[in-house]
């Protein structure tokens, strides 16, 4: 099978395998796992920030970071279609009793006039805004990569106005291995970033909250224990992110070459509508349109012939290259796309 329905479904290689049994442990409550440990520093380090706490998903990540810089009752201004929104089950107004402000960006990117423009007045009757989060990269604006010089302004207006700012950085690494930026050059303008271990990087779970700021990550670290999310023996997960920092970070270019040759094959399909051009990083999201089948008839279509993709609403669908997928299976999958969508 082909499954290009995310970057979520890699599975730990061989080598990653040994490191996770291999792993020291301890009890990780008591900060006694060493392997934790290495894993924080060195993914502070590479953000050129001072501390980071490893936490089970990238959903908690984002979580901790809304929880830990707000107060019930604020606002955060988000981008409309960011995972905060869509896929995080409404946690930021369950568990944080925060607002979420919508702005619509360019998929996904928001401009800092959009951003100041949806800053609340510092006045007795509006609500108060405590946040700015951005994704990078984007998601559902189809692995958009965020101009540094746009963060850069985003940024300015957030110090003008003395709001801290958050990085969904899911996919940081993608977007650093597309520009080859330094990582800390996108983190120097976040107080707090998150970052999947567990996307294309490759291990099976983990994420982590990186920031400067030693008293926001102990505030961390207290609401990921009321959220349920701090882990004893942790180091057997720690240690396959370890694995996949070292070894997985340099080849994320070769899921991003995959990702735009599969969507050159997909603009030869006169149903296709996509715009390879914005294919920057390992998420294709494209149309296809075919008046004859619902979306669940096609996607069941592609899988009989062994591709597994996501509809992703309407006439929309979205395909993701990971380290589990092979040049040759790009080449396989343009063909089945060619000839199910031909239909
Ligand atoms: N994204 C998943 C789904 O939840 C949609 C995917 O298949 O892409 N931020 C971003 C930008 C993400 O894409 C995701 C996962 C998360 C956060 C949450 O990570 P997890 O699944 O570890 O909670």
């Amino acid at each position: 099978m082909i499954d290009l329905r995310s970057d979520t479904v890699t599975t730990p290689t061989d080598g990653m395998r040994k490191a996770m049994a291999r792993a020291e442990v301890g009890d990780d409550v008591y900060g006694e796992d060493s392997t934790v440990n290495r894993l924080q520093d060195m993914a502070a380090a590479l953000l050129g920030k001072r501390a980071a706490l490893f936490v089970p998903s990238g959903t908690m990540a984002n979580q901790l970071a809304i929880r830990s810089q707000t107060q019930p009752g604020q606002e955060v201004i988000v981008e409309s279609t960011c995972h905060i929104v869509r896929y995080e089950q409404g946690a930021a107004g369950a568990l944080a009793g925060v607002q979420l402000h919508w702005v619509t960006g360019e998929r996904g990117i928001m401009t800092a006039e959009q951003v100041e423009a949806a800053i609340r007045p510092k006045d007795p009757h509006s609500i108060q805004t405590a946040l700015i989060c951005l994704e990078n990269t984007h998601n559902a604006g189809g692995g958009t990569i965020y101009p540094l010089s746009t963060i850069e302004k985003i940024r300015t207006v957030a110090v003008k106005h003395g709001i801290p700012m958050h990085l969904d950085g899911a996919r940081l690494l993608n977007a650093v291995a597309a520009t080859t930026l330094p990582p800390a050059s996108y983190a120097q303008h976040f107080e707090t970033i998150s970052m999947c271990l567990s996307k294309g990087l490759g291990a099976p779970v983990g994420s982590l909250l990186i920031s400067s700021d030693l008293s926001l990550i102990d505030r961390a670290r207290r609401f990921r224990r009321m959220y349920g999310g701090a882990m004893r023996q942790a180091g057997i997960l720690a240690a396959a992110g370890i694995y996949a920092l070292e070894h997985h970070v340099t080849r994320l270019k070769e899921d991003h070459d995959h990702a735009k040759k599969l969507a050159r094959l997909l603009q030869r399909i006169p149903s296709v509508q996509i715009a390879s051009q914005h294919v920057e990083t390992n998420i294709i999201i494209f149309d296809v349109v075919d008046h004859r089948r619902p979306p669940t008839e096609l996607v069941a279509a592609l899988k009989e012939q062994g591709v597994l993709i996501n509809a992703i609403g309407g006439q929309r669908y979205r395909a993701v290259t990971h380290l589990n997928i092979s040049s040759k299976q790009i080449d396989e999958a343009g063909e089945i796309f060619a000839r199910i969508l031909a239909r």
